[in-house]
């Protein structure tokens, strides 16, 4: 939601759209499954592990101060069991895939404008140049003072050159980074990732199913003590967004397996990076979902809807990030939850993959 926003502020969000609907030729792999049998497991791919079959309360848990509108009301999910990345997709594990197959990233594209313009309005005015480089999003780690808490734009900054290989900027470089994870990624790399990998997105209520773990109802990914907090998940400490105390041992970003894994092996299911979904996101499919009939692996709203952007497509976003904090919008527990237009990137949103027996039974 807010990176949609702040990035019509800061690059004309409008004209992007235009070259993004140009690309989006990735199709989401079916959630193929809809049994309630528990399906037989093979032995996990290497860096995966299983998520057993559960039923459970998706959303809002009743004790949680924290809870948005959009998480309520929690209702009751059955999903079932599927393998899911032991960590977010790693700069390595991106590396291998653009080297297999030359994919270049959103971040990276050259904008055209003699093609952008043509599904624009006639006369629509040519934008600067330095307005259609190529870049990305990225947090702006010298705000002194936030005048409005409401106008991101104070700590989000547009830097050309930005991409996945350059996470801070052109300046800056992946190097002895390989176990970092990969950011400024935006919803078509995903995808196409998952395409080569034989993976998909996980829909949001599996990743709650794997971030509650053995538990059914817990409001964090270590259970319902907020004062864990520090030792489970890379998030922000001190004062949002001006001074960063990291108590939790890092900043900004850290290397993935930082932090105690929850209650099943899964590694920064809270923080460090925003890790993408295949669900819409729809602020009012919560409210409309009928509780008298527990859903069975449930793949969101129908249709996107977000009031403060309507036009744009968004997709869910779990678990918060290393800029996540308490008095802003606690999204490092497990119901929290944000939109991402589908072209947008940022320092601070990767994503990681799942797959069924029989995805890879298909291989
Ligand atoms: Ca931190
Ligand atoms: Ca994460």
């Amino acid at each position: 939601m807010y990176h949609s926003t702040i990035k019509t502020k800061l690059v004309h969000l409008s004209l992007l759209l235009v070259i993004s609907s140009t690309i989006l030729n990735c199709k989401d792999k079916e959630v193929t499954s809809s049994k309630t049998e528990t399906i037989s497991k093979t032995e996990a791919p290497e860096g995966m592990i299983w998520v057993e079959q559960k039923t459970f309360l998706q959303g809002a848990k009743a004790s949680d101060n924290y809870a948005m509108p959009r998480e309520k009301p929690a209702h009751m999910v059955t999903v079932d069991g599927f393998y899911m990345d032991l960590t977010e997709v790693t700069n390595k594990q991106f590396k291998k895939f653009v080297d297999a197959t030359k994919y270049v990233t959103i971040a990276e594209r050259q904008i055209d404008w003699e093609e952008m313009k043509k599904a624009l309005p006639p006369n629509t005015p040519k934008p600067h140049d330095s307005i259609l480089q190529p870049g990305s999003l990225i947090f702006n780690k010298s705000v002194n003072a936030v005048v409005n808490m409401e106008n991101y734009g104070q700590w989000w900054t547009w830097r050309t050159g930005a991409d996945w290989k350059h996470p801070e900027g052109p300046e800056s470089s992946i190097e002895g980074k390989d176990n970092y994870p990969v950011v400024h990624v935006a919803y078509p790399d995903v995808m196409a990732y998952c395409e080569w990998a034989n993976r998909r997105l996980p829909t949001e209520a599996e990743w709650e199913s794997a971030a509650q773990g053995s538990n059914t109802d817990a409001i964090f990914t270590w259970g319902n003590d907020p004062t864990r907090l520090d030792a489970n998940a890379n998030t922000w400490q001190g004062v949002f967004p001006t001074t960063n105390d990291p108590k939790d041992g890092f900043e900004f970003i850290s290397p993935v397996k930082s932090y105690t894994p929850n209650s099943i092996g899964l590694y920064d299911m809270a923080g460090n990076v925003w890790e993408i979904t295949s669900d819409f996101f729809n602020v009012k499919y919560y409210s409309e979902i009928d509780p008298s009939k527990p859903l069975l692996n449930p793949k969101g709203a129908n249709q996107h809807y977000n009031p403060n952007n309507p036009y744009e497509v968004e997709h869910v976003m779990k678990g918060g990030s290393f800029l996540c904090h308490a008095s802003y919008c606690a999204s490092f527990r497990i119901s929290a939850k944000m939109g991402v237009s589908t072209d947008s990137g940022s320092d601070h949103m990767g994503f990681r993959t799942v797959a069924t027996p029989d995805m890879l039974s298909s291989k």
